[in-house]
């Protein structure tokens, strides 16, 4: 394949990506359909602007860290400047923030990017990593503090704030919400993207309803801990998190900072990565933290175990399974469950991030099937472009194109030009 590819115009062509989606100081996942700054989508395209402007890198993830809220919170979008083609925007959302924002936050990878961009370029990230690096420790604290279960286990409140949308881990518990007072609203997402290709109405019902319960108490965590009735452990923040933790208390040490109780916190953390583990499905698993039922997903986000240091016995056969049922995986659901749909978004697409996120991890713990993942990986992009996520059969593009963060795994970790 190497000799038919043109790598460097695709090398290329992920900068003129990144370019392209850059606003000025932060960077937009795909322009329509997602015209804002998002979460976990800023720290990767950081990562990707690294590979050949470590400053534009830090300036991405200053943006981002301007949003944060006094509680500590990084929200999932931050309102640069209101677009009529996205819903919902700021007017749904009520922010209480420095600047608009919405009300959730994402899985936390800025401080796993900010230790690979330090790494990258000591030198000249020193000074900008440290004023950001009590932003992070902030950031952690708070999920800590208010997204924890008993076991120690990160919760998502809504599906959103997983980054993972449609996910069939949420099914439960959205079935048991009665989206009162939702009223009419207009999708912006379906007139971007092929609806079979995107969440359900029942899906974006309860979405907004979920909105509005945390604007009725004015985003206040406590009140909205006691009234929220979607409250889920979710291995993907409970491992990403985990990972975070260490690299931040890895980066604290470097720089001189404050690292005491952060230990004492990744053991607190480790109990909550265990509580997720599913005896009988054999398999990391969300908790439906209201009635204790597992969801029964093995999902991309169970692989994530290896990038948080865990190893346990029968993950690598799931995936070696999952794989192993698809041509381009990694898979976002089991093929062989019922609920696998190949297109939809998060109920089976490959995504381009999670295999980074899942074969790192598997590098880092010694295990060879990382580099499967990155090859594949490097497959469905050279064959189809930089699209949002793939099927995992056919390979075919899906979602938006000319993404950000596809094109941010390119540069940093898929492309054969990279130095390693
Ligand atoms: C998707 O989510 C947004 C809502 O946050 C949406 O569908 O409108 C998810 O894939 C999420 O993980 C991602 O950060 C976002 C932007 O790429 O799009």
């Amino acid at each position: 394949m190497r000799d038919m590819v043109d790598y460097e115009a695709l090398d290329a062509e992920a900068r003129r990506i990144l370019e392209l989606n850059d606003r000025g100081g932060y960077t937009v996942p795909t322009d329509g359909l997602y015209p804002y700054q998002w979460n976990w989508d800023s720290a990767f395209a950081a990562y990707g602007f690294a590979q050949y402007d470590v400053n534009r890198a830090w300036e991405e993830m200053e943006t981002l860290f301007s949003g944060q809220w006094d509680s500590g919170m990084v929200p999932h979008i931050l309102f640069h400047q209101v677009d009529e083609r996205y819903f919902p925007g700021p007017d749904v959302w009520q922010g209480i923030g420095p600047i608009p924002s919405s009300g959730i936050s994402q899985p936390p990878v800025a401080a796993t990017f900010a230790r690979r961009i330090f790494e990258l370029a000591p030198e000249e990230s020193r000074a900008r990593l440290t004023p950001l690096w009590p932003r992070m420790r902030a950031w952690h604290r708070w999920f800590l503090d208010w997204r924890t279960d008993d076991a120690g286990a990160i919760c998502v409140t809504h599906p959103w704030e997983a980054g993972r949308d449609n996910t069939p881990e949420w099914d439960g518990p959205l079935k048991r919400i009665e989206p009162f007072g939702v009223g009419e609203y207009t999708r912006r997402d379906t007139s971007h993207v092929d609806p079979a290709m995107r969440p359900t109405k029942f899906d974006y019902d309860r979405y907004i309803w979920l909105v509005n319960q945390g604007v009725s108490v004015n985003w206040d965590d406590a009140e909205l801990k006691q009234i929220n009735p979607f409250r889920v452990a979710d291995p993907t923040m409970t491992f990403l998190l985990l990972r975070a933790h260490r690299d931040l208390m890895a980066l604290g040490t470097a720089l001189g900072q404050d690292v005491s109780g952060m230990e004492a916190e990744i053991a607190a953390l480790e109990a909550g990565a265990a509580s997720l583990w599913n005896e009988r499905l054999g398999c990391y698993d969300a908790r439906d933290v209201v009635t204790g039922e597992w969801a029964g997903c093995v999902s991309s986000a169970s692989f994530l175990c290896w990038g948080a240091g865990i190893d346990q016995p029968g993950m690598i056969e799931h995936l070696r399974r999952v794989n192993g049922a698809v041509r381009y995986g990694v898979p976002s659901h089991d093929p062989e469950s019922p609920r696998f749909e190949p297109k939809r978004y998060w109920r089976g697409p490959s995504w381009a991030i999670m295999n980074y996120l899942i074969a790192t991890g598997l590098d880092a713990m010694g295990k060879p099937e990382g580099e499967a993942i990155r090859v594949n990986t490097r497959e469905a992009i050279a064959g189809r472009g930089f699209a949002e996520y793939f099927d995992p059969h056919t390979g075919d593009p899906a979602g938006g194109g000319t993404f950000t963060w596809t094109a941010a795994v390119w540069l940093g970790w898929a492309s054969p030009n990279v130095k390693g």
